[in-house]
C-alpha cells in the first residue's frame, strides 16, 4: 500500500514529521491557521521524557501477593519483570478477583483523555477486553461537565449527544450576533484542544471576525483573559461561583423593564411563571435584581442593569448570545449556573435563531462552534456491551473506595457503591484529575491490586502495583478523528517505541492469550488490518449519511481525508424554534423547562426544581472565608493538556522556580510580604502545596489561579497529607459532588490561605524515576 505524508494527530493538533537524524521533529500542519505550540514540544518530550521502559511490579506485591502491604504503595521499589511474567500475573489476578468476588469487584472506569487515534484509544481497548472477561464496574459521565450531563436532558437536550456538537457556528455568530455575553470568558488556551484531535484551530479568527463585524463581547470572570486576541472585549470581574446570582439579576431586570419575550416563553418553555415569582420575590420577599446580586458577586449593579437592557434588544436581526463555560458547573451546585444561563436566554427569546440563544461551552474546546459537518460516530473499535451493570458517577471514586456497600443519590436514582478489589486504569491519571488527593491516596490503599498502563512515571504509575509501559501516538499507526473537525488523519508511526513499551492493544492481547481468549480479542488481525476494517465499516455508515469517503488504501496513501463543506450553517435548536410541535425537545413537556417537575419529584435540597441561587460550601461570601480567605481557581493549563507533557520543555519553561505558577493580586501579595517569583505555600485543612508567585492585576483581589497539570510531587511519597512540592491544586480542592443530581466534580469551590514559603526550598522530584530493586533491575 502506498505510504503518504508522514502525519500524526494529538488532541492539540495535527503535525507533520520533518527533518531527519538530529534535525528530526514536527512541524504544524500548513492548513492550520493557529496551531498550538504544545505539539512542537511533543517530539522531544516523548523521546526524552520519563518514559516507562519495562513492565514493573511493586516489590511487596510481587513478594507477598495481592492486598498485602498495600499501604506501602508509592513507598516501595519496583521490580522489573519480562512481559510474559507480567501478562501471567495480571491474568491470574483478574481471574482470582472475578471468581472470588465477582466481576463487579473490578473497577475499570479508567477515566481520562488518553491520546488521539480511534484504534489505540486506551479506554476502547480496555472496554473491549473487559467485556470479554465478564465485565467490570464502570463510570458514567465526565469530569468536564457531569452536572450539565445530568441536568440538561431534563430541561433542554442531551449535553454530549446534541448540545455540545450543535453549537451555532462562528460564521453565523460573526454575521448575526451583536452582543456576546460569556460567563467564564472564551479562553483561547482551552480551544487548543478537541477531544480526538483539533485539525483547524479557529477561535482566534472567529472572534476577530465577529468583533470586526461589530459584535460586542462582555465576559464575567475572576481572571482577565490575557489571550483574548481582540480589543473591545469588556471584562467584568466577579467573585467565583456567583454567576447564578448575576444571571438571575439580569433576567429579573429584563422582566422588570418589561422586555421579556412573552411569545417565546409561552410557546417554547414550561414553568416560567413559577420562576418569575422567585425572581420577583413573590414568596420569599427577596427581589433577585441587580441591587441584590451586586454585593453577592462584587459587581456594580448599574453595570448589570445597563447590560440587561442591552441584552434584551434585537437590532436589525442581530441578537444576543449567552455562553457558560464548563468551569462554572465544576463547582458546588454547578447545575444552577447552567440552568440559569438557559433560562436567561429564554427570557431574552433569541434561542433557535441565527446568532442568538445560549452556548454551553464556546471556547472550552475547538470543536464548539465549528462550521464543519457533523458525521455520526467516528471509526470505532467494536466492543460488546459490559456484562456488569454497576457504575458510579465518575467523580465519586474516593467515596466508592471508602464506603463499599453504602447508598448514594444520583439523578433520581438510589445506587450502592460496589466493593472494589482490583482497579484497572489505562489512559487516565486520577492523581491528576481527582479532588482532595490526600483523601484519594488513603482510599487507594484499600483495593488489593492496582494495574496501570502508562507511558510515563507520573504519580499514578508510581502508586500502582503492576505498571505496564504503553506507547505514545508517535510510536504507532492509527486513524485520527474528532467531531466537527475538517480533517481525518492517517496517523503514521514516526518514532521507535522506547524500551519495551507496547501498544495497549498488544498488552491486552498478551493478557488475553494467558486467559485463552486471544482469538476473540484480536480476531486474528494486525493493527493495520484493524484500521482497514474500522475505516471500511465507518465508510459504509457515512454513505448512508450522504458522505462519500475514499477506500482505506486511498485514504492511507493520501494521508488525510477532508470532509466536504457543510451544506448549511449550524444554528442550535433551529428545528425546535421553527416547529415546536413537529420537533419537540426530549424533555417531559417537549419544551425548555424553566421549572422541572421531574427534578422536583427527586426532592433534592441541593438541586431545587428551577434555577436558584444557593450559597456554595466554599466561597468568598461564606463563613469559611474567615479562616481561608482566598478562593482558589484551578483552571486548565495553557502549555499542556491536563498532566500530559508536564515534562516537556514548553511546560517547564512556564514554571516559576520549577513550580506551577500561581496568580496573586498585588494587594494579596503585599499583605503577605510576597514578591514576584517567590516560592509560596497554599494550604487548607485538606493539604498544602508549593507554587511560584506571579503577581498580576489580571486577577480579582481575594482570588488565586493555579492551573492544573503539575505532576503531584509529595515530599513523602505514599504518605497522605505530606507537602506537594510542585503545585498540584488537587491537594487543596474539595471532593464533594456538585449535587445529588449530577454528583460531578466541584473543584472550583475551594478556599485556601497563602504564605511566603520560608523554609529551604525542596527540589522537584516529580519527574524522577521510581526506585527499582537492584537484584532484578537488569531485565534485558
Ligand atoms: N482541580 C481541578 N481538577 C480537575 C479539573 C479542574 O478544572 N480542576 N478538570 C477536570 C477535567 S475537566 C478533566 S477532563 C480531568 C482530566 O484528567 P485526565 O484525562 O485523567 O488527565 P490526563 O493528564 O490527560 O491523563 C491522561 C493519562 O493517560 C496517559 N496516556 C496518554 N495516552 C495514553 C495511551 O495511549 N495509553 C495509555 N495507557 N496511557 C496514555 C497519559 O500519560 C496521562 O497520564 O481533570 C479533571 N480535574
Ligand atoms: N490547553 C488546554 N486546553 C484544554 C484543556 C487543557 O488541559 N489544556 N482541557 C480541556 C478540557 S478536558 C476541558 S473540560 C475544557 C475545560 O474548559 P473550561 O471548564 O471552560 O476551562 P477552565 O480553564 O477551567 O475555566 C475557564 C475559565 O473560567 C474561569 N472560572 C472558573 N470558575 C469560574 C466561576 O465560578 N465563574 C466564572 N465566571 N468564571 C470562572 C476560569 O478562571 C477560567 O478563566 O478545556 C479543554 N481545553
Ligand atoms: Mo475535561
Amino acid at each position: 500500500m502506498a505510504e503518504g505524508p508522514r502525519l500524526t494527530l494529538s488532541h492539540w493538533g495535527a503535525y507533520q514529521a520533518s527533518g531527519a537524524g538530529d534535525a528530526a521533529g514536527l512541524t504544524a500542519l500548513r492548513e492550520d491557521p493557529d496551531p498550538s505550540p504544545i505539539g512542537l514540544a511533543m517530539w522531544d518530550a516523548y523521546r526524552n521524557g520519563p518514559r516507562i521502559l519495562r513492565p514493573a511490579v511493586r516489590a511487596g506485591w510481587l513478594e507477598h501477593g495481592p492486598g498485602r502491604r498495600s499501604s506501602a504503595r508509592g513507598r516501595e521499589p519496583f521490580i522489573e519483570v519480562p512481559w510474559e511474567e507480567a501478562y501471567a500475573l495480571v491474568a491470574r489476578e483478574l481471574r482470582r478477583v472475578a471468581s472470588t468476588h465477582g466481576n463487579a469487584a473490578i473497577y475499570g472506569g479508567s477515566y481520562g483523555w488518553a491520546s488521539a487515534g480511534r484504534f489505540h484509544h486506551a479506554q476502547s481497548q480496555l472496554r473491549r477486553f473487559m467485556s470479554l472477561i465478564g465485565g467490570c464496574t464502570v463510570h458514567k459521565n465526565t469530569y468536564s461537565y457531569a452536572a450539565a450531563q445530568a441536568l440538561l436532558p431534563h430541561i433542554v437536550a442531551d449535553m454530549q449527544g446534541y448540545l455540545e456538537i450543535n453549537h451555532t457556528s462562528w460564521d453565523v455568530i460573526a454575521a448575526h450576533t451583536r452582543l456576546f455575553v460569556a460567563f467564564g470568558g472564551l479562553p483561547w488556551k482551552n480551544a487548543q484542544m478537541s477531544v480526538g484531535g483539533a485539525t483547524e484551530h479557529r477561535l482566534r479568527d472567529a472572534l476577530s471576525a465577529a468583533v470586526a463585524n461589530g459584535c460586542r463581547f462582555v465576559y464575567f470572570s475572576a481572571v482577565r483573559d490575557t489571550h483574548l486576541p481582540v480589543s473591545g472585549c469588556e471584562w467584568i470581574a466577579l467573585r467565583p461561583n456567583t454567576d447564578t446570582a448575576v444571571m438571575l439579576a439580569l433576567a429579573c431586570e429584563i422582566i422588570r423593564q418589561g422586555h421579556q419575550d412573552r411569545v417565546f416563553l409561552d410557546r417554547y418553555t414550561a414553568g416560567y411563571e413559577q420562576w418569575e415569582r422567585y425572581l420577583l420575590g413573590k414568596d420569599d420577599g427577596i427581589v433577585k435584581d441587580a441591587a441584590w446580586a451586586g454585593p453577592i458577586a462584587g459587581v456594580d449593579p448599574q453595570r448589570l442593569r445597563s447590560l440587561a437592557a442591552d441584552m434584551a434588544r434585537e437590532v436589525e436581526g442581530k441578537r444576543t448570545m449567552v455562553n457558560a463555560a464548563w468551569s462554572l458547573q465544576r463547582a458546588d451546585h454547578g447545575e444552577q449556573p447552567f440552568w440559569a444561563a438557559i433560562a436567561l436566554a429564554a427570557v431574552i427569546g433569541h434561542i433557535g435563531l441565527a446568532g442568538g440563544g445560549f452556548g454551553v461551552g464556546y471556547g472550552c474546546e475547538n470543536g464548539i462552534g465549528s462550521p464543519h459537518p457533523l458525521v455520526r460516530a467516528g471509526p470505532r473499535l467494536p466492543t460488546s456491551p459490559n456484562p456488569v451493570s454497576r457504575y458510579i458517577p465518575v467523580a465519586r471514586i474516593t467515596d466508592m473506595l471508602e464506603r463499599p456497600g453504602e447508598q448514594f443519590d444520583f439523578d433520581g436514582r438510589r445506587l450502592r457503591y460496589p466493593d472494589i478489589r482490583l482497579v484497572y486504569w489505562a489512559g487516565g491519571n486520577p492523581f491528576h484529575h481527582h479532588q482532595d488527593l490526600n483523601r484519594l491516596l488513603a482510599a487507594w490503599h484499600r483495593p488489593e491490586t492496582i494495574v496501570v498502563h502508562e507511558q510515563v512515571w507520573n504519580a499514578h504509575a508510581k502508586l500502582a502495583d503492576i505498571v505496564l509501559p504503553a506507547t505514545s501516538t508517535l510510536e504507532r499507526e492509527d486513524i485520527g478523528f474528532a467531531y466537527r473537525e475538517p480533517l481525518i488523519i492517517a496517523m503514521r508511526r514516526l518514532s521507535e517505541s522506547p524500551g519495551q513499551a507496547l501498544d495497549d492493544h498488544e498488552i491486552f492481547a498478551g493478557i488475553a492469550a494467558k486467559l485463552g481468549i486471544a482469538a476473540q480479542f484480536t480476531e486474528g488481525r494486525t493493527p493495520r488490518e484493524w484500521l482497514a476494517v474500522m475505516w471500511e465499516n465507518w465508510r459504509s455508515g457515512l454513505q448512508v449519511q450522504g458522505f462519500t469517503a475514499p477506500s482505506f488504501p486511498q485514504f492511507w496513501s493520501d494521508g488525510s481525508w477532508r470532509l466536504p463543506t457543510a451544506s448549511r450553517p449550524v444554528v442550535m435548536l433551529d428545528a425546535f424554534r421553527a416547529d415546536p410541535a413537529g420537533h419537540p425537545l426530549a424533555t417531559p413537556s417537549g419544551r425548555i423547562e424553566i421549572f422541572s417537575s421531574q427534578i422536583e419529584s427527586f426532592g433534592y435540597l441541593d438541586c431545587p426544581p428551577q434555577p436558584t441561587w444557593l450559597e456554595p460550601a466554599e466561597w468568598l461570601g461564606g463563613s469559611r472565608a474567615a479562616r481561608y480567605p482566598l478562593h482558589l481557581l484551578s483552571d486548565q493549563p495553557h502549555t499542556k493538556l491536563h498532566s500530559q507533557l508536564d515534562f516537556s520543555a514548553l511546560s517547564r519553561a512556564n514554571k516559576v522556580r520549577g513550580r506551577e505558577p500561581v496568580w496573586i493580586h498585588p494587594g494579596d501579595a503585599a499583605a503577605r510580604g510576597i514578591a514576584d517569583a517567590d516560592v509560596v505555600r497554599l494550604f487548607n485543612d485538606r493539604g498544602a502545596c508549593l507554587a511560584g508567585a506571579v503577581i498580576t492585576d489580571c486577577i480579582t483581589p481575594g482570588v488565586l489561579k493555579l492551573s492544573t497539570g503539575a505532576w503531584w510531587d509529595p515530599s513523602e511519597p505514599g504518605v497522605a497529607g505530606s507537602l506537594d512540592k510542585h503545585g498540584n491544586p488537587n491537594v487543596l480542592t474539595r471532593d464533594r459532588g456538585t449535587s445529588s443530581l449530577g454528583q460531578g466534580c466541584s473543584a472550583q469551590s475551594c478556599l485556601v490561605q497563602l504564605e511566603k514559603y520560608e523554609g529551604a526550598v525542596p527540589p522537584i522530584t516529580a519527574f524522577d524515576l521510581p526506585q527499582f530493586a537492584p537484584e532484578r533491575a537488569a531485565v534485558p
